[in-house]
């Protein structure tokens, strides 16, 4: 198999074997073949008594030592994964309303109050009085009202009934899954699939489907915050892939999750000081920001920093040679990296307790001194610049131009050009027209298991020109950010000629000369919260539920437990959502069953799991033609 289709991962990935360094790709091969009990979920180390292991095939125990069955393992496995994703998610958005409640108390001078609309909308959602009060009161109480959203309510979480349509909440609440508290929900999720807890392999999945709503209220915790705190994210145009890094300047890549440190790096990064220092140093261009994976994201839509790569290339960053510092806070940073940063003059900083790696440095991060820390952290990449070995220089000068920063706001201004007093009319009517045939989002990751991007391209390619509207988040953006999907031209090439007309009227309105792009990037991971957004926005207008809309998700490179549990809330927002990777549940047909075909009658939404990325497009084409023939289109 092919490792990618990006030419500048293969270029970085060409100079790893020159100087013999192995990457994830020389790992997974050294893992294959990959255990087959794992691969199909048929394995328990739940208890002491275990490794208990159930064969996928008619031989063997049909139990493990308590008399868990296949069915049983499989749900406690998924319902463990949800959790652990919700965990994520969770601290993330924890995190940051901590961070706006110390904003608020004059605590956290680094992280004024940025968006005082955003700050005001959210409120009154949520119910806090925004009329006649000071800004940082109004903060208070938000933050207080999310933090509240951590423990175990009487009520439902705030942030996941009022966010969604009114039919959404009543199913929720039919099915027993609406969450009552985030971290109360893992919890509970760890208790009942901890030994000889829950054995009702439809009620475990009930309350994995429970924590994922949890996740959802999390997700969308973080995006308002970070709105709230940094601003509301509207299009910008920047670059995306390796050709980035600038080798007369000192390159630091900023990797991992929270805005909360990569914004303050960023807006530290431009001062005169620091990048004197930089060229005192050697770097005639002074300091080069880039981002990696999902903070990348975060800094690209607010910052218009370029984004280096994302996802399962991380490694290759590094590899150019030219990469003085790699900074990361939490999440999806590989432990790999620090051995490559060893064999170049790169140094990794670590900079948060809860993840620290071996041999990187550790500068943590604190929000009271935020820019403090921040400097600290260039000064340290000034100093491993210094020790850079040119003669190992291999930027690939490979590198696509990208816009990003499409939130639900600033869509709903591009569109209210051509309909001031109803913005979202334009957007329905073309829907019902058939000139947008339906709406895909992509999130989620790139896998070692799949050549890098195909998936993704081959998806784009297929449901662009059937007119679907496409969005997308967290590594999907990566994805199309690096092979040029987010411009106006690839919609001139790609799009079929009813989407390209609705994408070229907006953009002229909006004095773009040219249509938007044929991806519109909603931004990191939590921000698929704003596709969940839009989609509400759009259901309630039509005066129908989710589960009707012509709307489909896919994670056709999906890695993570955080991306099993995205798509698990999308599937209970009534979104039939595809899988390009197979997830760990075949050795259950009950919960396979339950996952694509149960969960339709329950919520409407259900998984699609397919890996071949041209049928996997045509069927969800025609998904979006069974949602339209319901409504009547
Ligand atoms: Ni999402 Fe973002 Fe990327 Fe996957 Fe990781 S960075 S939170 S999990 S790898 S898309
Ligand atoms: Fe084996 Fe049951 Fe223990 Fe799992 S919980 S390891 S199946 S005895």
């Amino acid at each position: 198999m092919e490792r990618s289709i990006d030419k500048a991962t293969l270029s970085a990935l060409e100079s790893a074997e020159k100087a013999g360094i192995s990457t994830v790709w020389d790992r997974c091969a050294a893992q294959v073949p990959q255990c087959g009990f794992g691969e199909a979920g048929l394995c328990c180390r739940h208890c002491l008594q275990g490794p208990c292991r159930i064969s996928p095939f008619e031989d063997g125990p049909r139990t493990g030592v308590c008399g868990a069955n296949a069915d049983i393992m499989v749900s406690r496995g998924l319902s463990r994964a949800i959790a652990a994703g919700t965990a994520s998610h969770g601290a993330h958005a924890k995190h940051m309303a901590h961070t706006l409640l110390k904003a608020a108390k004059g605590e956290a001078p680094d992280y004024p109050i940025r968006d005082e609309n955003k700050l005001k909308a959210v409120a009154a959602r949520i119910g806090v009085s925004v009329d006649g009060r000071e800004i940082n009161e109004i903060a208070e109480d938000v933050a207080m009202k999310a933090l509240e959203d951590f423990s175990e309510k009487e009520t439902p979480l705030t942030w996941a009934v009022t966010t969604v349509t009114k039919g959404r909440v009543d199913t929720f609440l039919k099915l027993g899954v609406v969450p009552t508290g985030i971290d109360s929900s893992i919890a509970e999720s760890m208790h009942r699939t901890t030994y000889g807890v829950d054995s009702d392999p439809v009620n475990i999945i009930l309350g994995a489907v429970k924590c994922a709503l949890a996740d959802y209220a999390a997700c969308h915790i973080a995006t308002d915050i970070a709105d709230i705190l940094f601003g509301t994210p509207s299009p910008v145009a920047t670059r995306a892939n390796l050709g980035v890094l600038n080798k007369n300047a000192v390159n630091i890549a900023l990797h991992g999750h929270n805005p909360l440190l990569s914004d303050i790096l960023v807006q530290v990064a431009g001062e005169k000081v620091l990048n004197d220092s930089a060229k005192a140093a050697g770097a005639s261009d002074g300091i080069n920001v880039v981002g990696v994976c999902c903070t990348g994201n975060e800094i690209m839509m607010r910052h218009k920093i370029p984004m280096a790569t994302s996802s399962v290339s991380q490694e290759a960053v590094i590899l150019t040679g030219a990469l003085d510092a790699m900074v990361v806070d939490y999440q999806c940073i590989m432990p790999s990296l620090a051995g490559i940063a060893e064999c170049f003059h790169t140094k990794l900083i670590t900079t948060m307790p809860i993840a620290k790696i071996p041999k990187a440095e550790h500068i943590e991060f604190h929000e009271p001194d935020a820019k403090e820390c921040a400097r600290k952290i260039i000064e340290a990449a000034i100093v491993a610049f210094k020790k850079r070995d040119s003669g190992r220089i291999n930027i690939p000068d490979i590198s696509s131009t990208a816009f990003a920063g499409f939130s639900v706001e600033a869509i709903l201004s591009a569109l209210s050009l051509l309909d001031r007093e109803d913005p979202l009319k334009p957007l329905i009517d073309n829907i019902v027209s058939g000139n947008i045939y339906g709406v895909c989002l992509f999130a989620g990751c790139n896998t070692v298991k799949v050549t890098q991007d195909a998936n993704y391209l081959a998806m784009i390619r297929e449901l662009a020109k059937n007119n679907v509207l496409i969005l997308a988040t967290g590594c999907a953006s990566g994805a199309f950010a690096r092979h040029g999907f987010m411009t106006p031209e690839a919609t001139e090439k790609y799009a079929g000629p009813g989407l390209k007309a609705v994408l070229t009227a907006i953009g002229q309105a909006a004095g773009l000369g040219g249509p938007l792009p044929l991806v519109l990037h909603m931004g990191s991971c939590v921000d698929t919260s704003r596709a969940a957004d839009l989609a509400v926005a759009i259901a309630d207008k039509l005066g129908v539920d989710l589960d009707k809309l012509p709307i489909v998700a896919s994670a056709p490179e999906a890695v993570t437990e955080k991306a099993v549990a995205i798509g698990t809330w999308a599937v209970a927002a009534g979104i039939p959502t595809h899988l390009g990777v197979v997830p760990p549940v075949l050795g259950s047909k009950l919960v396979t069953e339950v996952l694509t075909s149960t969960a339709k009658d329950l919520f409407g939404g259900y998984f699609i799991v397919e890996t071949d990325p041209v049928k996997a497009a045509k069927t969800l084409i025609s998904v979006i033609g069974e949602r339209r023939k319901g409504l009547g289109l």
